[in-house]
């Protein structure tokens, strides 16, 4: 009987944790312009709001930071895998581009790397 319930909780974890990756990386996909870039706006405040984004391999991507905080922790974000990174000027927009060229999951940070966001490239 304990072993049956142990399975049934250890089930129900995977199907949770399966569920909880899912929702994390088949989010919307950033929409499309009709220049041909993707677009997603991120606000900074006390976190990235959205903390991921997904976005479509091999179309360039422009993404709007709205930097709503005058706190030096999110002065700046980086995109260490694709060697970009920019000062975010507070309470106004910074464009930010970069072509998403192969498939994987990309941390972006703050200078110290206590803001983590996520940005999920796929097919
Ligand atoms: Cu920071």
């Amino acid at each position: 009987m304990e072993v049956i319930v142990a399975v049934a909780v250890i089930v129900g974890l995977a199907a949770a944790a399966a569920g909880w990756v899912f929702l994390r990386t088949r989010r919307r996909l950033a929409p499309v312009g009709a220049d041909g870039w993707q677009e997603a706006t991120i606000v900074v405040r006390g976190r990235y709001q959205p903390d991921t984004i997904t976005v479509r391999r091999g179309l360039p991507l422009r993404l709007i930071f709205l930097r709503d905080e005058d706190v030096a922790c999110s002065r700046r974000v980086i995109f260490p895998d694709f060697g970009v990174s920019r000062t975010l000027p507070a309470h106004r927009p910074t464009q930010l581009d970069l072509m998403p060229d192969r498939d994987g999951d990309f941390l972006f940070t703050c200078e110290l790397g206590m803001y983590q966001g996520t940005l999920f490239v796929r097919r």
